[in-house]
C-alpha cells in the first residue's frame, strides 16, 4: 500500500461518507440531518488530508428540514461525476424524500434537487453503464405511504437522472446475508463484473460491510462466501460500528473503502460522543473478492479554531438548526462580533437561536467573550433539544444548565461584573477507564472566568450526551446560542486533542 491514511478521516459527525475520484481529485459528501447547511462535499487529493470546499444545501428549499423531526433530513448521499456533471442522490428523510441534486463544480452551486418520482426507499445510489443507462439502487425502507416503516430489502430501476424519474417498476436485488436493515448499496464495475456492497445488521455495534457479484448490473448477484467483507462487531476495535463503507480506485489501482465507524469510549459500555465520523481503510481483492483492512486509528489528532467574526459571512463549518445559519447569526450589526438575537425559545426548541460546529476531539475546551448586558444567552455543547448542557448569563446572574429528556437541573452565581463581557468555557474530560467507578464517556465542565480565574459551575456526565444515549444520527455540536435580547459573541475559541 502505499496511500497512508488518516482515521479519523473527517473528524466530528460526519456520517454515511460516499466517494468518488474525478483524474487526480476525490470527493467526499456526508450526511447532515437536520442541520443546514446540508451535505458537506470535503476534496482530497491524497485520500488523508479533507477540506471543506462547499455543501449542497445552502439555499432555502433545497432541502425541507425546517420542521423535520430530529433525524430526519439529509441522509446518506451519494456522490458520482458522470459526462462532465456531478450527481448527487439522498434522501431528504421525511421531508422531499429521495432527491437529485447536480453540479459542474462540486464546491457549487448545486441545483435547487428535484425529488426523484417512483422510488419509496432511502441510501440512493448513481451507477451508469456502458450505454449510459442510469441505475438507482435503494434501501427499500418505505418512507412514504401505506408501508411506512417497513423494510423490503435493496431494490432497483433504471431512471432518467435528468427527468428525476424511474423508467420501471422496481425490483428486488440481493440483499445481504439476513441481518437487519440491508442498506447503503452502491454498485461498481470490476474486470468484467459489476458488484454491489452494501451495509446490513443497523448502524449501531452490529454493522458491516457486505457485497455480491454479477456479470450485469440488475443482477441476479451471488453474495460472496467470506461475507461480510467488514465489521467491528463483538471486537475490542477502538474504532465500532463500521459500515456503509463506498469504494474508490486510486490511478495507481489500488482500492480504498470510506466508511462511518464510532470512536467509543467507557467500559463494558461505552459511549461515541462525537456519533458516526468519516474514516478509511484499505482493500484488497483476492479471486475477484475484496477484502477490507480493520479501520486502524492513526495518531491522536489535535486541532485549534478561533474565530474573531471579521468576515462577512460565517465559516463553512457554522451550522444551524432546521436553518441557514446566515438566518440567525448577524456579522454586521456589530463589526468583529457574531450578533444573535433571542426569541424567548432556548436549546430545548427545535429551532433555536443557535450557530454551532462540530465537536472533533474527545477532549476538548470551548470558549467564548460574551456580552450578555443587553440580552441572555451562552454557549451550549448540544446533542438535539432533548440534551444539551449549556452555560449562559444574562441579568447579571450565570446559569449551568444540564437538560436531559425531561430532566433539567440548574446552577446559578451572581455575574462578577454584570454590565462587562464574560468568557464562558466549555470543557470536556475523557474518563480514563480503571474499574467500575466511572464507565461513562467524559466529564463535562460548564464554568466562566472570574476575577481569580476559572470556575466550573457544574460538572456533568457526558454519557447522556452520546449517540447511544440520544435517539439521534447526528453527534455533539458545539455553540453559541439568545435566549433573549441581544447577545454579542467577540472571540470564539476551541482546543481539542484525542489522547
Ligand atoms: C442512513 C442509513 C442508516 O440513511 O441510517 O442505519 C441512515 N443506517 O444508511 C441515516 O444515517
Amino acid at each position: 500500500m502505499t496511500i497512508d491514511l488518516k482515521n479519523p478521516s473527517i473528524a466530528g459527525f460526519h456520517p454515511d461518507p460516499s466517494v468518488v475520484r474525478v483524474g487526480e481529485d476525490y470527493y467526499v459528501a456526508c450526511s447532515t440531518f437536520e442541520y443546514l447547511p446540508g451535505i458537506p462535499v470535503f476534496h482530497s487529493r491524497d485520500l488523508s488530508t479533507w477540506t471543506l470546499i462547499g455543501h449542497v444545501a445552502e439555499r432555502v428549499g433545497q432541502l425541507a428540514v425546517e420542521q423535520v423531526p430530529t433525524g430526519g433530513g439529509a441522509w446518506a448521499p451519494t456522490i458520482r461525476y458522470h459526462d462532465g456533471t456531478f450527481w448527487i442522490a439522498i434522501t431528504d428523510a421525511l421531508g422531499r424524500n429521495t432527491m437529485l441534486f447536480s453540479a459542474t463544480d462540486p464546491a457549487g452551486p448545486w441545483s435547487d434537487g428535484v425529488p426523484v418520482e417512483g422510488i419509496n426507499g432511502i441510501d440512493p445510489d448513481l451507477a451508469w453503464d456502458e450505454d449510459g443507462t442510469c441505475y438507482m439502487t435503494y434501501s427499500a425502507l418505505r418512507l412514504v405511504g401505506d408501508e411506512l416503516g417497513t423494510h423490503h430489502g435493496i431494490e432497483q430501476v433504471r431512471i432518467d437522472p435528468h427527468a428525476a424519474k424511474a423508467l420501471e417498476e422496481p425490483r428486488s436485488m440481493w440483499s445481504g446475508t439476513g441481518l437487519m436493515f440491508p442498506e447503503a448499496p452502491h454498485l461498481y464495475q470490476r474486470d468484467g463484473w459489476w458488484y454491489l456492497m452494501i451495509a446490513e445488521g443497523g448502524t449501531e455495534r452490529g454493522h458491516s460491510v457486505s457485497i455480491a457479484r454479477s456479470s450485469r448490473p440488475d443482477g441476479p448477484f451471488e453474495g460472496n462466501p467470506a461475507n461480510p467483507i467488514l465489521s467491528a462487531r463483538s471486537t475490542s476495535r477502538p474504532v465500532q460500528n463500521t459500515g456503509h463503507g463506498d469504494l474508490v480506485r486510486t490511478p495507481d489501482g489500488e482500492w480504498v473503502m470510506v466508511l462511518l465507524g464510532m470512536r467509543t469510549t467507557g467500559g463494558t459500555r461505552a459511549f461515541s460522543p462525537m456519533g458516526r465520523e468519516t474514516f478509511s481503510t484499505h482493500v484488497t481483492w483476492v479471486d475477484g473478492w475484496p477484502t477490507a483492512e480493520p479501520v486502524i486509528l492513526t495518531a491522536p489528532a489535535s486541532g485549534s479554531f478561533e474565530d474573531t467574526f471579521d468576515e462577512a459571512e460565517l465559516g463553512g463549518e457554522w451550522i444551524a438548526v432546521r436553518r441557514l445559519p446566515a438566518e440567525v447569526a448577524d456579522l454586521t450589526e456589530r463589526p468583529g462580533h457574531l450578533v444573535l438575537h433571542g426569541d424567548g425559545t432556548d436549546m430545548s426548541s427545535s429551532r433555536p437561536q443557535f450557530v454551532g460546529f462540530r465537536q472533533a476531539h474527545h477532549r476538548m475546551r470551548w470558549a467564548a467573550d460574551v456580552d450578555a448586558t443587553a440580552g441572555t444567552g451562552g454557549l451550549t455543547l448540544r446533542y438535539d433539544e432533548a440534551h444539551h448542557y449549556d452555560i449562559e448569563v444574562g441579568d447579571g446572574i450565570i446559569v449551568a444548565r444540564g437538560h436531559l429528556a425531561s430532566l433539567q437541573q440548574t446552577w446559578c452565581t451572581p455575574a462578577p461584573a454584570p454590565e462587562a463581557p464574560l468568557t464562558l468555557w466549555i470543557e470536556t474530560v475523557p474518563v480514563q477507564f480503571s474499574g467500575f467507578e466511572n464507565m461513562g464517556s467524559d466529564t463535562v465542565r460548564l464554568g466562566y472566568d472570574g476575577p481569580d480565574g476559572p470556575v466550573a459551575l457544574a460538572e456533568l456526565d457526558g454519557r447522556y450526551l452520546s449517540a447511544e444515549v440520544t435517539a439521534s444520527f447526528t453527534g455533539r455540536v458545539l455553540g453559541v446560542y439568545a435566549r433573549d435580547g441581544l447577545i454579542a459573541v467577540d472571540t470564539v475559541r476551541y482546543d481539542g486533542r484525542d489522547d
